[in-house]
C-alpha cells in the first residue's frame, strides 16, 4: 500500500465513529460467546494482569488433556525460553478428530468443494477419524515417530488435512510447503527440516487446470537423498505420472491394509506440533516452529471469540494449508472446536466470479475468511455474480494477510454481508500462531480498515523506532511489538534459536518484535501500516526480496539485483526487480532486453514460485548506491512508485546520475 493511501486511511480513524456489531448478527445467533465492549474490557484485563489464572481456565475449558498441566506459563522475552502449560499431556489430532467423533460421528468435518464441483464430497468425524487413522498406521509402520518432521506438499484437499493430522497424531510434526511453490523452493525446506517422508498427490486441479505436484517434487527430490519414502494420492491418475519404484507409494492402495482406528500418541504441551517455513528480513526461509497446547489454545480461542464461531456454524475459510491461515483457520481453529470447515480446491474466478458466494449459499457457510487481494478482484468484476446468491447464511466476514483499505471493507459489508456481518479484519503472522489484533465478534465495535484492539492476552506496544522507547497513551505511531508472552506465539526457529532471538526477541529488549509498523488512533485502535522490514506481501503472500536478488543473481547474466515492493491496485504489493548486466553493452539491444526480462521472470518462477515473479523487470546499467557501494532500494522505491521528485538528499550517494536513466527505464516498462 502507498504511503498516501495509508495515511488517508490513517486520517480516516479520527473521523469514524466506531460500529457496533450489527443486531443482526445477534439474530442470526442468539447464544453469544460476548455480548458487549465491556465483555471484551472485563476479560482482556483480566488475561493481561492475570494471565496464568486466565489461560490456566480457558485451556480447560478448550482442551482434552491426558495429563493436567503442573505450570500455565514459564520463561521471558529476555530469556528466549517461553512455555505454557508444563507437565501437561494431550494430543492435537485428538483434540480435533477423536473426540468430536465420538459425541457427533455423522457430523460434517470436512466438506470439500472440489474446484469441478462434481467432484465435492463431505467427510464427516467419524470418516475423519478412519482416514486420519489409516494414514498415521502407515507412517508409524515407515519407522515415522515423534519428533520427526513430515514434508507435505499438497494442494487444498481434505488429504492435506488428512496428512497433517495423521503426522500429529503420532507425534510427528507436519511441514507443509506451498502447493504453488517450485522445484527448488521444496529441496530448500524438505533438506533443512531433514524430512524423510514426503506427502504429495499425482496432479492438481486449479482453475479448470491440471497442476503437476508429483513432477514438481521429482524434480526437487533429485537433490534431497535423506527422502526415503513418498505419499502420492491418486488426485487425477494420470498414467504418465512417474513413480520411483521402491521410494514412491500410493496413497489409497497403502491404506486399504489398515483397520481404520490407531491410537493418538499423547505429547508434552511444549513439544513441538509443526513447523512452517515462512520468508523473513534475512536469509533463507525460516522454520518457525509452534508448540502443541499453546498453538492449539490459541487456534480454538480466537477462532470462537473472533470470529464467534458456535458449533452449529460452518466455516469458509478460503486460505491455503501451506499458510499459516490454513493451518490455524481451515484446519485447527475449526475442527478443534467441532466445526465443519469448507475446504475449497478452485480460484475465485472460476468457472466464473461467482464461485465463493455459490459455495457460501451451496453449504449455508455461516462464516467467510479470505485475503483482501481476493475481495479488490472481486468488487472490480462487479455486483451480477453476487446478487444470483442467498449470502444470509453469513454472519462474521474476515479478512487477514494484509492492509484492509476501508472501500474495501465498506464494499465487503455492504455487498456480502448486506450490512448484518461482524467484519474482522483481523492481524498476525505466522510466528504469532493465532489472531493478534482483532475485534470480537458481538463485543467490540469496528472501523473500516483498522485492526482495532488487542486479543486476550497480547499486551500490544508501539515503540518509536528511533529511540526504542514505548510509546504510551493514544494518537502514536511506530512499530509494533508485544510486551509479554502468549500461549500461541512461535518458540524457535527450526535448529537455529539464534535466528529467532535476533528477528523476533533482540531488537527491543523485553518485547516481541513483529516487523510492522502501526498506529493507534484516539479511541485507542490499532492500525497495522505494513512491514518496515525486507518482506513484500503480494496477494497475501509473504516474499522476502533478499531471497528474489538471490535467484536473479543465479542468472550468469546479472552482476547486481535490487528488488523492491510497491503498491498495487490489484495485489497489495506487486515486486519490482532492477538488475545490472555484466556485460553492460547489451543494454542497448532492445530485442535481447525483451528476452532477458522473460528469461529473469521465468527463473524467479522456476526456483521460487509463479507467484514471486516480478511485475516488472528495470534492467539498468548501474544501480544507485552509497559510497561503500550498497545499494540504496529507498530511491528505486522511489522512482517505481512514480515519485522521483520527492527522493530527496542524494548526497551520499556515489552516482546520482544513475536517477535519470532509472527514471527513463521506469517510464518506458511501467
Ligand atoms: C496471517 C498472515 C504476516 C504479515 C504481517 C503483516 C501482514 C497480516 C494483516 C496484515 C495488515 C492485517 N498482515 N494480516 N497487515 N492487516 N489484517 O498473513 O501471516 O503470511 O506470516 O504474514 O502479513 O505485515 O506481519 P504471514
Amino acid at each position: 500500500m502507498d504511503e498516501e493511501k495509508l495515511e488517508q486511511l490513517v486520517h480516516e480513524a479520527d473521523r469514524v465513529v466506531p460500529r457496533p456489531t450489527p443486531k443482526e448478527f445477534f439474530r442470526k445467533q442468539p447464544h453469544k460467546s460476548l455480548e458487549n465492549i465491556s465483555d471484551y474490557e472485563r476479560l482482556y484485563k483480566e488475561s493481561i494482569e492475570n494471565p496464568d489464572g486466565f489461560f490456566g481456565k480457558m485451556a480447560h475449558k478448550f482442551l482434552s488433556w491426558d495429563r493436567d498441566f503442573d505450570k500455565v506459563s514459564w520463561g521471558s522475552f529476555e530469556q528466549g525460553d517461553v512455555a505454557w502449560f508444563l507437565g501437561g499431556k494431550l494430543n492435537a489430532c485428538y483434540n480435533c478428530v477423536d473426540r468430536h467423533a465420538f459425541a457427533h460421528p455423522d457430523k460434517p468435518a470436512i466438506i470439500f468443494e472440489a474446484d469441478d464441483e462434481k467432484e465435492s464430497r463431505i467427510l464427516t468425524f467419524k470418516d475423519l477419524l478412519q482416514q486420519v487413522c489409516q494414514v498415521a498406521e502407515l507412517l508409524a509402520s515407515w519407522g515415522i515417530k515423534k519428533g520427526d518432521i513430515v514434508a507435505i506438499y499438497l494442494p487444498m484437499t481434505p488429504e492435506a488435512l488428512i496428512a497433517m493430522l495423521a503426522c500429529v497424531r503420532i507425534g510427528a510434526l507436519h511441514s507443509c510447503i506451498f502447493a504453488g511453490f517450485s522445484a527448488g523452493s521444496i529441496k530448500e525446506r524438505v533438506f533443512d527440516a531433514h524430512s524423510k517422508v514426503v506427502i504429495t498427490c499425482d496432479e492438481g486441479k486449479r482453475g479448470g487446470k491440471i497442476t503437476h505436484a508429483k513432477q514438481i517434487l521429482n524434480e526437487a527430490l533429485k537433490e534431497c537423498p535423506e527422502v526415503e519414502k513418498v505419499l502420492v494420492y491418486k488426485r487425477t491418475g494420470n498414467p504418465k505420472v512417474e513413480m520411483v519404484e521402491g521410494r514412491d507409494f500410493w496413497w489409497q492402495k497403502e491404506c486399504e491394509q489398515f483397520r481404520g482406528y490407531f491410537p493418538p500418541v499423547p505429547v508434552d504441551s511444549e513439544d513441538p506440533l509443526f513447523i512452517l517455513y515462512t520468508s523473513g528480513s534475512t536469509g533463507t526461509p525460516k522454520g518457525v516452529v509452534h508448540c502443541t497446547a499453546g498453538y492449539l489454545l490459541g487456534a480454538a480461542m480466537t477462532t470462537r471469540y473472533v470470529f464467534d464461531l458456535q458449533p452449529e456454524d460452518t466455516l469458509f475459510t478460503a486460505g491455503d494449508v501451506g499458510w499459516i491461515t490454513g493451518h490455524t483457520y481451515s484446519l485447527y481453529g475449526p475442527l478443534v472446536l467441532g466445526v465443519p470447515t469448507i475446504v475449497f480446491e478452485g480460484t475465485p474466478a472460476y468457472p466464473d466470479m461467482g464461485r465463493f458466494w455459490k459455495i457460501v449459499e451451496k453449504y449455508k457457510a455461516t462464516h467467510f475468511y479470505v485475503a483482501p487481494t481476493a475481495l479488490r478482484m472481486l468488487k472490480k468484476s462487479g455486483e451480477a455474480e453476487i446478487d444470483k446468491y442467498d449470502l444470509s447464511s453469513l454472519r462474521t466476514l474476515g479478512s487477514v494477510g494484509e492492509p484492509i483499505a476501508s472501500e474495501i471493507w465498506k464494499w465487503y459489508d455492504e455487498k456480502i454481508g448486506h450490512g448484518c456481518c461482524h467484519i474482522a479484519d483481523t492481524y498476525w503472522q505466522t510466528e504469532s500462531g493465532s489472531h493478534l489484533i482483532a475485534p470480537l465478534a458481538g463485543a467490540v465495535p469496528t472501523k473500516p480498515g483498522a485492526a482495532t484492539l488487542p486479543f486476550f492476552g497480547i499486551d500490544a506496544v508501539i515503540i518509536d523506532p528511533q529511540t526504542g522507547k514505548v510509546l504510551e497513551g493514544n494518537d502514536v505511531e511506530g512499530v509494533l511489538a508485544v510486551r509479554s508472552p502468549w500461549p500461541s506465539m512461535a518458540r524457535t526457529v527450526y535448529q537455529c534459536h539464534q535466528r529467532f532471538l535476533n528477528a523476533y526477541l533482540r531488537p527491543y529488549p523485553g518485547f516481541y518484535f513483529t516487523g510492522d509498523g502501526a498506529g493507534r488512533d484516539h479511541d485507542g485502535y490499532y492500525w497495522i501500516k505494513g512491514r518496515v522490514d525486507d518482506v513484500v506481501n503480494v496477494s497475501g503472500h509473504r516474499l522476502s526480496t533478499g531471497e528474489i536478488e538471490a535467484v536473479l543473481l543465479e542468472s550468469k547474466k546479472v552482476s547486481e539485483s535490487a528488488v523492491v515492493g510497491i503498491g498495487d491496485d490489484l495485489t497489495g504489493q506487486a515486486v519490482i526487480a532492477a538488475v545490472q548486466l555484466k556485460d553492460s553493452h547489451l543494454v542497448h539491444d532492445a530485442e535481447t532486453m525483451i528476452a532477458l526480462r522473460k528469461e529473469l521472470r521465468l527463473l524467479v518462477r522456476k526456483v521460487i514460485g509463479p507467484f514471486a515473479a516480478p511485475k516488472s523487470i528495470i534492467i539498468v546499467d548501474d544501480l544507485p548506491k552509497t559510497r561503500s557501494g550498497k545499494i540504496i532500494r529507498r530511491i528505486l522505491r522511489k522512482v517505481c512508485s512514480g515519485e522521483a521528485k520527492s527522493i530527496g538528499d542524494t548526497s551520499t550517494m556515489a552516482n546520482p546520475h544513475v536517477i535519470v536513466n532509472l527514471v527513463s527505464e521506469v517510464e518506458q516498462q511501467f
